[in-house]
């Protein structure tokens, strides 16, 4: 298993404006419903347990948290920042109606007006079905021209028949080509080619 250069917290800001922006910058964003996995996913891929705050209670990230990828040895680009950006998760049923409103307008705005945004790494437990929230999502970067890569989260929840028949739904709907089934637990062919998409996307960090 290849794993992302080792990453570290760099900064959380409550809107997209006092995200970093620099001109050599390359950010790749973590979205999805609360509780879908996204802070287990970004410390999956560093192999840094931990590193991304996750929580036993969805709603737990209402920051919008970088994370910067620190390339060594040969790997280091003077003035280029590559980031993962872990953003509040949506759709928490217990967070009161105007904080989960503000969450969502922070992440729409982050999409919206993120000119450095290389990747959407969409999250969603494998079990659950594309609601409205994620359909959005993927209709808009088609709009805007951005690439999505699907993650499926907690595969490992599933046995063998259900793996094949959630493969057969995706199918059905469009979407087995942009999905990629992983577990967060460990490593496995998921989470290695979600791995390799993200250092495919980030400009001068060819291993
Ligand atoms: N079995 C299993 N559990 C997972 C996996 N990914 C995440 N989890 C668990 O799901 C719960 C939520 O994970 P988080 O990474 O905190 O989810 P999040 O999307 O960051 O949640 P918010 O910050 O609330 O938006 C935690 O208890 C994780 O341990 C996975 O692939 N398999
Ligand atoms: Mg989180």
């Amino acid at each position: 298993m290849r794993y992302l250069p080792p990453v570290e917290f760099h900064l959380s800001s409550p809107d997209w404006t006092g995200c970093p922006s620099a001109s050599l910058q390359t950010d790749i964003c973590f979205t999805g419903r609360s509780n879908s996995g996204k802070s287990s996913l970004i410390s999956a891929i560093s192999n840094q347990h931990n590193l991304a705050r996750v929580s036993g209670t969805p709603g737990k990230t209402r920051l919008i948290n970088y994370f910067k990828i620190r390339p060594v040895g040969q790997n280091r680009n003077a003035g280029a920042d590559w980031y993962l950006v872990d953003l509040p998760g949506f759709g928490y049923a217990k967070m009161p109606a105007l904080e989960q409103k503000k969450l969502r307008l922070m992440v729409d705005q982050f999409l919206a007006n993120n000119q450095r945004l290389a990747l959407i790494v969409l999250v969603l437990d494998c079990r659950r079905d594309t609601g409205l929230e994620e359909q959005g999502i993927l209709d808009w970067a088609r709009h805007s021209g951005k690439e999505v890569l699907f993650a499926r989260s907690k595969w490992d929840k599933l046995n063998q028949k259900e793996k094949s028949q959630r493969r057969k739904h995706w199918q059905a709907q469009g979407l087995a080509d942009i999905s990629v089934p992983y577990s967060s637990l460990r490593p496995d062919q998921g989470l290695q080619s979600i791995v390799d998409k993200v250092l495919a996307s980030c400009p001068g960090l060819d291993l």
